[in-house]
């Protein structure tokens, strides 16, 4: 097609209309033609998907006055990046921050995700960035109200996290508790930009590093639109490899008979490849968890009722048949329930999906990351209610209970 030289001084113009905003675009409106989706497209070319244009991967931008520079912190528009700014909070002596090591833990779990980028390297690019020591709260809002969380969590955020980078961080704090609770930590939302780690009220206080790191990835995990169950909310699904389970947050996952707190850190991982449907109707205890993606090195744990209360069972290879019903045969058209929760232990038998959930990060978590949202869509947004599916987090009582159950010798 060829486009008259009217039209192409139109669209030189609109070119200079969007760069220089929105007072100039008003005067030029007349001027424009009506049809122009090939002259916009490659000031928000995103080339490697990360929700971040390449333009502010290179050149930075500038936003209410403030310069945000991303390739400064390291942005690589060919390779995908997540920017975390993160506060902090100090109880007494101890600072709740994660270590150095912490932070270079969360970094290689990213690096090593099954994840291409166009410049044909592997893994995602986190950004932990540790920035400024918060007031100490002792509970970030009141019990039961999830509005007095976020209303104390602003107060921080207002004070310390510049409004420019809002387009491109996420944010989030290491704090002591929030609605007077032992609750590990919480996401705003799924997808949302921000998120609490509050191990405060563990032992040690704020917790180990292997807490830290876990709870963090998977309040993380519910900001790039990682769910309890992947396909759904159901938790404690032993065919969900994913520290976005319960059965796995605190431990890490499990392979190779050991989990990723024994001194493996990358087993703090999401779910990485596919895992077969299992239906709690009937199971095939001969398939084990094979028939989908490979899960050779990996184990699982199972829970099932049992007098009331939930037991669980390890499986050291999953790769190869599971006895779920425990009898000591291996067969099939097997009835067991396999996700039993203390706090929900019904034994409903239904069909078990997962999720490859690296394949289906939101980076921009919905558009809250990038150049298209209005400050009135971002108030919006943020304001949404808590989902019914983050209104309990693991707590330290129900993971105490898990550890102890995890950590007993198989019967
Ligand atoms: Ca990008
Ligand atoms: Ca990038
Ligand atoms: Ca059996
Ligand atoms: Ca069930
Ligand atoms: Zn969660």
């Amino acid at each position: 097609m060829t486009a008259s030289p009217r039209v192409l001084a139109a669209a030189c113009l609109l070119v200079t209309c969007l760069l220089v905003g929105p007072a100039a675009a008003q005067e030029e409106e007349m001027e424009l033609p009506l049809f122009i989706p090939p002259i916009v497209a490659p000031i928000s070319r995103d080339t490697d998907g990360d929700g971040l244009p390449d333009i502010w991967e290179t050149d930075g931008y500038t936003s209410g006055g403030t310069f945000v520079d991303l390739p400064g912190l390291g942005a690589d528009p060919r390779h995908k990046d997540l920017f975390v700014w993160m506060d902090y909070m100090v109880k007494d002596e101890t600072s709740l921050a994660p270590t150095q090591q912490v932070i270079d833990n969360i970094k290689a779990v990213f690096a090593n995700a099954p994840v291409d980028n166009p410049d044909g390297a592997t893994g995602v690019t986190i950004h932990p960035i540790l920035k400024n020591q918060a007031p100490y709260k002792e509970s970030l809002g009141v019990k039961g109200d999830d509005d007095s969380v976020w209303a104390d969590f602003d107060a921080i955020k207002n004070n310390s996290f510049e409004a420019a980078y809002a387009k491109s961080f996420r944010y989030m704090i290491w704090a002591n508790s929030y609605q007077e609770s032992s609750s590990s930590g919480l996401a705003r939302n799924i997808p949302a930009t921000d998120f609490i780690v509050s191990l405060g009220t563990f032992t040690p206080e704020g917790g180990t590093r292997w807490e830290k790191l876990g709870t963090f990835i998977h309040e993380l995990g519910h900001t790039l639109g990682l769910t309890h169950g992947g396909s759904d909310d159901l938790n404690y699904k032993p065919n969900y490899l994913s520290i976005m389970s319960y059965t796995f947050q605190m431990t890490g996952l499990y392979r190779n008979g050991q989990f990723g707190e024994d001194g493996f850190p990358l087993y703090f991982d999401y779910q990485r490849m596919d895992t077969p449907t299992l239906n709690e109707n009937s199971l095939n205890e001969n398939l084990g968890l094979t028939g989908a993606g490979d899960v050779s090195t990996y184990g699982t744990i199972f829970w099932y009722l049992s007098d009331g209360t939930c037991k669980s069972q390890n499986v050291a290879n999953a790769n190869q048949a599971i006895d779920w019903n425990l009898d000591g045969v291996i067969e099939t058209g097997v009835a067991m329930g396999l996700h039993c929760d203390e706090d929900d232990p019904t034994d409903e038998k239904t069909t078990l999906t997962t999720q490859n959930n690296w394949k289906h990060l939101n980076y921009s978590a919905g558009g809250l990351i990038g150049p298209s949202i209005s400050p009135i869509q971002r108030q919006r947004r943020l304001k949404e209610p808590t989902p019914a599916s983050l209104k309990r987090e693991l707590d330290w009582e129900t993971y105490q209970r898990l550890r102890q159950s995890l950590r007993s010798p198989a019967p």
